[in-house]
């Protein structure tokens, strides 16, 4: 139901009390998620869940409070889908970065609620003339995403073409923290990154991840569990996740975020990208009839 209006979609797929559809700023279709265990909004556009508040909890994902919502355009914030590629397009710099499947419309194909209270939900990507242009792959994109006390989203990626593919992929997702200058990234010690400040020059964490600037760092053959130790809400967001080789951390600091425009009033205090993504060095080869699910669950845990 591509394009579909929110009173289409709610005749199809509206719960009583528990999901909902809306047109919000822009004429975005959003979903509007309210269970026993926590809230969340998604926009139809990207497949991009913008909100998550688990129960009695603040917002775990962050969006700019000078987001702006335009249809065809990226969201400042949220969980935004970069695919089939991440970061600026390796040869074409007209092509949008992080790939199409962020600023397209997506379909719904299920809407469910699930016996432990949370709430299942399935957006397909349809491929047309204008994706086939920027990438002339033929490929199936679902994401699902499992709403509750936690997360759980998952990417698969399915080669239905003749051609093998490069893909480039992330949930490139922003986490709502006290203030970023007090929070401790875990998880990343050891591993090598590609610091992209630095001409994407190759170092090697020591120490758990701390930040007094800008940073924007690709961490690769980076598989382990990161924590968000948050002392400021006392308490950790804990990231596991599968069929993905690489970690990029971000935060723009005060002129990167002043140039961008749409990270609100000090937003970068209060935000930090920690993407479970296949890029750089990691990205994925997918042959014909072949598939790639990428897999996270977003989970608190007390500090
Ligand atoms: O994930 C980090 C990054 O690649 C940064 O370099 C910065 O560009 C960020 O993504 C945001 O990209 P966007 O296209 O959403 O402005």
């Amino acid at each position: 139901m591509n394009g579909a209006s929110p009173a289409d979609l709610d005749k199809v797929f509206g719960i009583q009390g528990e999901l909902s559809f809306s047109r919000g700023a822009g004429g975005l279709v959003l979903i509007e998620v309210s269970n026993s265990q926590a809230v969340a909004t998604i926009a139809m556009q990207g497949a991009h869940l913008l909100r998550w508040r688990p129960a009695d909890q603040q917002a775990v994902i962050w969006l700019s409070s000078d987001a702006r919502f335009t249809a065809g355009k990226s969201i400042r914030g949220g969980i935004p889908v970069c695919w089939p590629w991440f970061g600026p397009h390796a040869t074409d710099s007209e092509l949008p970065a992080h790939g199409f499947a962020r600023t397209v419309e997506w379909a719904l194909i299920e809407a469910e609620s699930l016996q432990n209270g949370s709430t299942r939900l399935v957006f397909l990507l349809q491929q047309d003339n204008s994706t086939r242009e920027m990438w002339p792959f033929d490929a199936q994109l679902v994401l699902q995403m499992t709403i509750g006390r936690e997360l759980q989203m998952e990417l698969l990626t399915r080669n239905t073409g003749h051609e093998t593919f490069i893909l480039g992929q992330a949930l490139h997702t922003y986490f709502e923290v006290s203030d970023v200058r007090d929070v401790a990234i875990h998880g990343l010690e050891n591993c090598t990154y590609i610091d992209k400040l630095d001409h994407d020059r190759k170092q090697l964490q020591s120490t758990p991840l701390l930040f007094d600037s800008e940073t924007d760092r690709i961490y690769l053959d980076s598989t382990a569990d990161c924590v968000i130790a948050d002392p400021g809400l006392k308490r950790v967001i804990r990231i596991q996740k599968t069929g993905s080789r690489s970690t990029v951390v971000w935060n723009p600091w005060i002129e990167k975020s002043e140039r961008m425009g749409d990270m609100g009033e000090n937003g970068y205090l209060q935000m930090v990208c920690v993407e479970s993504a296949n890029a750089a060095d990691d990205v994925v080869t997918l042959e014909p009839n072949c598939e790639h699910r990428l897999s996270v669950i977003y989970q608190l845990e007390s500090f």
